[in-house]
């Protein structure tokens, strides 16, 4: 006979904040009405709820029921029972539930380097020879200029790899490297005592910067010091095997300046400017040299303000085709807003507040790859206090529209079929989806900082349960963490390295209704999930994915004690 599984809960598996609002979720709209913690492993009643139904459903035939135990905020072990369905797994409350996910997730920019051997004092088991030198790739035909010549060579080494695959893109790698500083200018203190076991000389420069000098580096040598436009990216013609690195040694190219490159450098060197300056004895000359090269920058950008990448046309242009990752955004508004508003804070300088005012009323979206404008007004909000007193008004306006935004996404959270900000929506569910719930957590973090309000604290940390296990899938989306988490991510490095379980620390792209792989996997939005490596379009990594969770993970932990 075929045995009917009873209903499973689902939570987050890393654990809770006794601080902050907790809550499970039952995948089905059972019957009952009430629900019990147990403490564990002795199995007393410590703690009885009543289930409720999500204010809001309709997008999916999965139904719901949430227990919400927030008022209880004694540290422990833990499981949920309910009469009729199948006992949780164990769960923590306490103080530091994620730590290990914290380091976690910065060391995994570690395992995602360009051009370096991983030693296994640092790598573990997953120690590797280098492989992409990138240090003479040659510049493709739609690159070329009168000091640089197609087919000449130029040395671009180091950098992360971008994603499941081994090239390197300039507009992936600023949202993912700037995610990286502003958690670091944002949590200063925090990050100061913050080590990861990553190669670093003994210089008191806090780890999460080590790391991300070493893709800024490489983000600066893309620039063409002859007139400051910035190459797309570097990449195969075509996509590599799934092989380890120093076996895929196909040609390399840089391809295209662009104007959302070379915007992308702005930003992400004016705000390494203002941060390294911190470290002239550490790093000499660094800030300086990314203040010329913001400034370049900016430069060619005003002399070339529309350039976009357009793989399709670049290809009727050359026979070189290019057929990798294309980042090819067409709206560059935003990235004018966020290069300005960098520079603007780094500088103070009035053209810089000028371009920024001039695009203010431009509506604003929760931040991806391609929609930057936001992160400036972060920025520009973290940097207030060092503003020129004229310009400080104007951050009342930003703090009004992130507002807007995060208010939205506390009446998700309020009435989401999961209790959690992302998935309230059907179109929630798109490529890299978990990178858009670790996105929204940051927006609504920096709306705690600026209100104060713990509202938007919960919000953000629901995010956090989503990705760690309390969705539809029951996985925690994270390599390595919780008891049910992807083992065959799309990425050549976990795939090819012979080692069984993947690299620890990647956030997987998660749930994708348009499942562009043409693998099939489960048909409802939310459980549109297959832990496959065949499956890039729900199970492959990237580093502006993994960036957004360094900076929830992190500053949950510094903010949860209140
Ligand atoms: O993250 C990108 C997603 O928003 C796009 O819809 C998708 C298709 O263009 O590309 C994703 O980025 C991929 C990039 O093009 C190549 N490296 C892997 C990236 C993650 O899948």
């Amino acid at each position: 006979a075929q045995q009917t599984a009873l209903p499973e809960i689902v939570l987050n598996q890393s654990g809770y904040y006794p601080k902050l609002e907790k809550s499970a979720v039952v995948l089905q709209a059972v019957s009952g009405n009430s629900f019990e913690l147990l403490s564990m492993p002795d199995r007393k009643s410590v703690y009885t709820g009543v289930l409720s139904e999500p204010k809001a459903t309709g997008y999916s035939k999965i139904k719901t029921r949430i227990a919400d135990f927030s008022a209880f905020d004694q540290p422990g072990q833990y499981i949920i029972r309910i009469p009729g369905v199948s006992d949780s797994p164990v769960f923590k409350i306490g103080d530091g539930v994620h730590h290990d996910l914290a380091v976690a997730a910065l060391k995994a920019f570690y395992y995602q380097r360009a051009s370096s051997a991983l030693d296994v004092s640092y790598a573990g088991k997953w120690n590797r020879v280098a492989g992409h030198p990138d240090t003479s790739v040659y510049i493709h035909p739609s690159a070329a200029s009168k000091n640089r010549k197609a087919d000449s060579k130029i040395n671009v080494t180091g950098g992360w790899y971008d994603a499941g695959d081994y090239n390197k893109y300039v507009v992936n790698s600023g949202i993912s490297t700037s995610t990286l500083f502003s958690a670091y200018e944002d949590f200063t203190a925090y990050f100061l005592g913050q080590e990861v076991n990553i190669p670093h000389a003994k210089n008191k420069v806090p780890d999460i910067l080590t790391e991300a000098v070493y893709n800024l580096r490489w983000m600066l040598k893309m620039q063409d010091p002859a007139d400051g436009g910035v190459y797309h990216k570097c990449t195969n013609l075509d996509f590599d095997a799934m092989v380890m690195p120093d076996k895929a040694i196909s040609k390399r190219y840089v391809v295209a300046k662009g104007t959302a490159a070379t915007l992308n450098l702005v930003a992400v060197a004016a705000q390494a400017y203002r941060i390294f300056k911190h470290f002239p004895e550490q790093y000499p000359g660094l800030a300086d040299s990314c203040l010329l090269a913001a400034k370049k920058a900016w430069s060619w950008s005003l002399n070339n303000p529309n350039v976009v990448y357009d793989q399709d046309l670049l290809n009727k242009m050359s026979d070189l085709k290019v057929s990798t990752g294309t980042y090819g955004d067409k709206d560059l508004e935003d990235e004018w807003t966020w290069a300005s508003a960098e520079l603007l804070a780094s500088t103070g300088e009035q053209a810089y507040f000028d371009a920024f005012f001039a695009r203010l009323n431009a509506p604003v979206s929760l931040p991806s790859w391609s929609n930057v404008g936001i992160l400036g007004y972060y920025t520009l909000i973290r940097c207030e206090g060092q503003l020129p007193e004229r310009y400080k008004s104007v951050t009342s306006i930003l703090k009004k529209k992130i507002l807007t935004l995060a208010d939205r996404y506390l009446a998700a959270f309020n009435t989401g079929p999961y209790h959690t900000v992302i998935g309230a929506s059907l179109y929630d569910f798109a490529w890299g989806s978990n990178s858009s719930a670790m996105n929204q957590s940051i927006l609504l973090i920096n709306t705690y900082l600026f209100s104060k309000k713990d509202a938007y604290l919960n919000a953000a940390v629901s995010n956090l349960d989503y990705i760690l296990g309390k969705n539809a899938t029951s996985y925690s989306f994270v390599t390595g963490i919780g008891y049910k988490s992807p083992l065959h991510p799309h990425h050549r490095l976990s795939f090819a390295d012979g080692i069984a379980e993947p690299i620890p620390g990647m956030l997987v792209g998660g749930p994708n209704r348009e499942k562009q792989d043409g693998i099939k996997y489960d048909s409802e939005p939310e459980t549109s999930y297959l832990d496959d490596a065949n499956s890039y379009a729900s199970n492959e990594i990237a580093i502006n994915w993994n960036a957004p969770l360094v900076y929830v993970a992190n500053a949950m932990e510094y903010l949860e004690k209140g």
